[in-house]
């Protein structure tokens, strides 16, 4: 019999899909319309559970799930599961680890060129027709920002932060970071307070976990980074006090942002949609095929794995 499993959040992926529904017994809660009826039928049954990073689970649908043994998480954060009573349960819970890296950090410095730079805002102006109307556009489009040479500033010197400081550094961009700790294998400038790195920092780019930094990007944060100071976000929302941002970039205490994440996914603070300074996207940093495939076939090895007895990879608890 094909061991059964929850899936909490869609997989795009062919190939993947076509793995899951060949070796499990898979059912998809986001299509059940009557999810208390569901799992009184099947919650008994059920072995894995397959979610998203920015989705995990709750602790009550764990809880009503008594024979759980692994929870595939298919991205990197795992700050939406309780992995303290994951682990009281013996419950397995892998992540994508390194399978997303260079993908998130590719975004991260695409967001911040395209905000420096003002891509989004020179293309809205051409589509719109009005390069015509005013050949040399500085009055509509001001000068941009140079983003070679900027001082990055990193919040978080993991898996992303490294891939964005390398490709930062490529820009000649003196890189510092702040961290729980200073880290001897990087060539990078430590620097133990935010606050301070903010105030010596062009950007900031926050590319921490979420686990127990909620809000730490604050109004004092965003006024040190200064007038001339970019915010790019492509780790989790609540990383950062979102009224403040807003306010930050209403107010032009802060340049601009490129932001990926935000606290209410998918519900982006209307407040940015007029906002030129800002770049936004709808949380796609690792939403490109080879990425994605890679991650899908992650939760596959790892749920296979569990089910055999062995050592899930990327396990995370
Ligand atoms: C994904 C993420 O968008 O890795 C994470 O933690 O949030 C993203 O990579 C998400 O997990 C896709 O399911």
């Amino acid at each position: 019999m094909k061991p059964t499993v929850l899936q909490l959040s869609a997989i795009l992926i062919p190939e993947i899909r076509e793995q899951l529904a060949e070796r499990f017994d898979l059912h998809r809660w986001f299509e059940q319309t009557d999810k208390a009826a569901f799992l009184k039928a099947h919650a008994a049954g059920i072995r894995g559970v397959i979610t998203g990073g920015h989705t995990g689970i709750t602790r009550e649908l764990m809880e009503q799930l008594p024979n759980l043994e692994v929870i595939a998480v298919n991205g990197v954060g795992t700050d939406a599961v309780d992995l303290a009573y994951a682990r009281d349960r013996g419950i397995k819970v892998s992540a994508t680890l390194g399978a997303l890296t260079e993908d998130v950090a590719d975004l991260a410095i695409g967001l911040l060129l395209a905000a420096c730079r003002g891509i989004p805002s020179g293309d809205r102006f051409v589509r719109a027709g009005l390069w015509e109307q005013s050949p040399t556009p500085l009055a509509p489009l001001p000068l941009a920002r140079q983003f070679s040479g900027m001082r990055v500033g990193i919040v978080g010197l993991g898996r992303v932060g490294r891939a964005v400081a390398t490709r930062a550094s490529a820009f000649g961009c003196p890189i510092a970071y702040t961290d729980l700790r200073a880290m001897d294998d990087v060539p990078y400038r430590f620097v133990p307070d935010l606050l301070a790195l903010a105030e010596q920092s062009d950007a900031l780019v926050v590319a921490a976990a979420a686990d127990q930094a909620e809000g730490i990007i604050d109004a004092q944060v965003l006024a040190a980074l200064g007038p001339q100071g970019y915010l790019v976000n492509i780790a989790r929302g609540k990383l950062v006090n979102e009224p403040d941002l807003v306010a930050a970039l209403q107010s032009g205490s802060i340049a601009g942002a490129g932001l990926d994440v935000f606290v209410d996914e998918p519900r982006v603070p209307p407040e940015l949609y007029g906002n030129e300074a800002v770049v936004l996207q709808p949380h796609r940093a690792s939403a490109t095929v080879q990425t994605r495939t890679r991650m899908g076939q992650m939760v596959v090895d790892s749920l296979e794995a569990v089910f055999a007895g062995q050592e899930p990879p990327g396990r995370v608890a």
